[in-house]
């Protein structure tokens, strides 16, 4: 079971924050700060798979394994999903998932046979772990198989086809990305009251409510994280330039 399943199960939200910077100590420091995981932004920023492992590793270290390290991969090539689980993250994020076609394919690639065909080699897997006795057969046999792996719905066909996308098996949670869905709906910003985006949003998460599988989502700022809260998400990624801007 992934680490997001004990979100699920109360009524605060698990946060995090994006890391968009391949520096090791920034890994480091917001980890310590008391998120609950960090996400390695492969899509907007240019981080190498290189950077990324040694990002995983840095907040598994530094955090004593109490913050978990999720990937967004940049696509859904085969490549990317293998690096970003192959360094032992706790799970990766796909972006624009629209079809449970798609959410098969991925999900292929993401979990070892019998459900999938995940290749073998995980060798960097165990240095993610904080017990110095995890071995790759533990990765492969224990660690592997709470693995979260989390379709971003992000444009209006992603909301059609949900409710499919949610319960392919596989699926252990999902993310909304609200810039991408909204300008898919014709809408500005990364957030908004229109009835139409806030319908979206409640019915994703009933989606999710009535699956059993947790649903997260960015927030820009502490009052829509509070909203977003109260809509029923399970996790929430606070942007962390506005943590930056915040602070500034
Ligand atoms: C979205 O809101 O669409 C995002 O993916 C933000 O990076
Ligand atoms: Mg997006």
């Amino acid at each position: 079971m992934s680490f997001l399943a004990s979100a699920h199960a109360t009524e605060t939200p698990l946060l995090g924050t994006t890391l968009g910077f391949g520096t090791p100590f920034s890994a480091q420091l917001l980890s310590r700060v008391g998120y609950h995981y960090l996400m390695i932004d492969m899509e907007h920023n240019p981080l190498s798979s290189r950077e990324a492992g040694l990002l995983t590793h840095a907040i598994g270290a530094a955090s004593g394994g109490k913050c978990k390290a999720l990937i967004r991969v940049p696509s859904h090539g085969v490549e990317w999903i293998k690096w970003a689980l192959d360094c032992g993250s706790a799970g990766i994020l796909i972006p624009m998932v629209q079809s449970a076609h798609e959410m098969e394919q991925i999900v292929k690639m993401a979990v070892y046979p019998p459900r999938g065909q995940r290749s073998f080699g995980p060798a960097m897997a165990p240095f993610a772990s904080v017990d110095p006795s995890q071995t790759v057969a533990q990765y492969l046999n224990e660690t592997s198989k709470d693995i979260a792996v989390i379709p971003m719905i992000e444009s209006s066909q992603g909301l059609d086809k949900a409710e499919e996308i949610c319960a392919v098996d596989g699926v252990t949670a999902v993310f909304v990305g609200p810039a991408d869905l909204r300008l898919s709906m014709g809408l500005a910003g990364g957030d908004g009251s229109e009835k139409v985006y806030l319908d979206a949003l409640l019915q994703l998460v009933a989606i999710c409510k009535r699956l059993g599988k947790p649903i997260g989502i960015f927030a820009a700022d502490e009052e829509t994280c509070r909203k977003r809260t109260a809509d029923g998400f399970d996790f929430i990624l606070v942007s962390n330039a506005s943590v930056v801007r915040t602070a500034a």
